[in-house]
């Protein structure tokens, strides 16, 4: 989960120009995204989400093998793997900007909190781009016990994230 977990907060980083609508506004006359979802935001955040990733893999087949440790693997290559990191990290941020689509559409503006959804739209963005890009990889990874620990944690770290966020001013409210 860590590419997932790290393109939403590196969005909020280095987010911020252009908006993805362009500013324009859907049929009942509200933003089709808002301000809150921009090109720099997007691709920076699946950027950063895939480095990790990336060491993530290398870890996976080099770094623990050097150090003579057991760790369950990504895919059974390198490709396959960075194929499954680039899905949890662009599936995270696609699942963000599909939730603000339908917060607009609620007439909630940029920002404005609906507690839990904004909190798991980034899990199952990441879940449904990885089941689609690899989904023999994650019936076995993402066992229910697993995905059951992943609902539970998210919106406590996330919480935890956006208040440091928030102090340190990249995020406009703590959640
Ligand atoms: N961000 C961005 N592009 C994205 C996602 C996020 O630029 N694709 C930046 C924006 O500056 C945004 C901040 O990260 O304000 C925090 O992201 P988020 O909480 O998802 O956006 P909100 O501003 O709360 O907007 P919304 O109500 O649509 O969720
Ligand atoms: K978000
Ligand atoms: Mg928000």
């Amino acid at each position: 989960m860590i590419p997932a977990y790290l393109s939403n907060p590196f969005a909020a980083v280095f987010g911020g120009g252009k908006p993805i609508d362009g500013g324009r506004t859907y049929k009942d006359g509200r933003r089709i995204l808002g301000d809150g979802k921009t090109y720099r935001g997007l691709f920076s955040g699946i950027f950063c989400g895939f480095l990790a990733g990336c060491v993530e893999v290398w870890l996976s087949f080099r770094g623990f093998e050097i150090l003579g440790i057991e760790m369950p693997g990504f895919g059974p290559d390198y490709t396959s793997s960075l194929i499954v990191v680039l899905a949890l990290a662009s599936g995270a941020l696609f699942g963000d900007m599909f939730k603000s689509f339908f917060k607009r559409r609620m007439g909630l503006k940029r920002g404005a909190s609906l507690p839990l959804v904004d909190q798991l739209d980034f899990v199952v963005g990441a879940w449904v781009f990885t089941y689609l890009a690899a989904p023999e990889w994650f019936v076995s990874n993402f066992t229910p016990g697993i995905m059951l620990t992943v609902i539970i944690i998210t919106p406590l770290l996330h919480l935890t994230t956006n208040i440091i966020g928030y102090f340190i001013g990249v995020k406009k409210e703590p959640w």
